[in-house]
């Protein structure tokens, strides 16, 4: 069980069987290449697409968790603080929309708390601020990885945010290795991506520029 550091934003993969047309050996094959190649936190996000049962989800869910142990990545669960707590998580990330941290804190205050913000309007108040460890803030460009996807922010909108609070922030939302570098000068702690990884036909040179750039 790790405690949060920011660096552990720098990059954050975020991922499930639905971004490799379900094909769990192969998600599990990019997970394990990426987690070599040092990315520096993981979540597991098994939606939008996913067509895995609850029971499959799970034993996909400690097969992640065997992974990132091996390698000492950081495991974040997506929406699902039961499903963090069965595999042995190191954090949980929420939405908007999720069930409200309050609700739920005495049964995760052992994780990883973050939660994704797309503007201004949505920097949580300071009493659940204070619960949280970093912010999830996007899209900043537009994807094709999640559904229900709100007005990207560009890099205005994220510099915005950045400037508003002193929470560690992970950008997310279609970065890729050639735009990585203008959204890491806004002063986010770190870049998440999903397909710049799971659909990168040279992951090596692609993880290498999204960590240096
Ligand atoms: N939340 C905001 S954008 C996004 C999520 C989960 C998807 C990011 O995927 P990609 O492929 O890195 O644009
Ligand atoms: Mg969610």
């Amino acid at each position: 069980m790790y405690k949060f550091k920011p660096e552990m934003l720098n990059l954050y993969l975020v991922g499930g069987s639905q971004n490799v047309a379900g094909n769990q050996i192969r998600f599990l094959e990019i997970l394990e290449q990426a987690c070599q190649l040092g990315i520096t936190a993981f979540q597991y996000r098994e939606k939008d697409g996913s067509t895995l049962s609850k029971e499959e989800k799970i034993n996909l869910g400690h097969q992640v968790r065997k992974i990132t142990q091996q390698y000492q990545i950081p495991l974040i669960v997506d929406d699902d603080w039961q499903l963090a707590q069965k595999i042995g998580a190191d954090g949980l990330h929420l939405g908007q929309s999720d069930v409200p941290l309050m609700d739920i804190l005495p049964e995760v205050s052992n994780l990883i708390l973050g939660l994704s913000v797309h503007d201004q309007q949505e920097l949580p108040a300071t009493d659940l601020l204070n619960q949280l460890d970093y912010l999830g803030v996007g899209p900043v460009y537009s994807t094709r990885s999640k559904t229900k996807i709100k007005t990207p922010i560009g890099l205005d909108g994220l510099k915005n945010v950045v400037q508003l609070t002193d929470k560690p922030i992970v950008a997310i939302g279609g970065i890729h290795p050639d735009n990585a570098c203008a959204i890491r000068t806004t002063g986010v702690d770190g870049l998440a991506v999903i397909s710049a990884i799971f659909n990168s036909s040279q992951l090596t040179q692609d993880i290498s520029k999204l960590k240096e750039s």
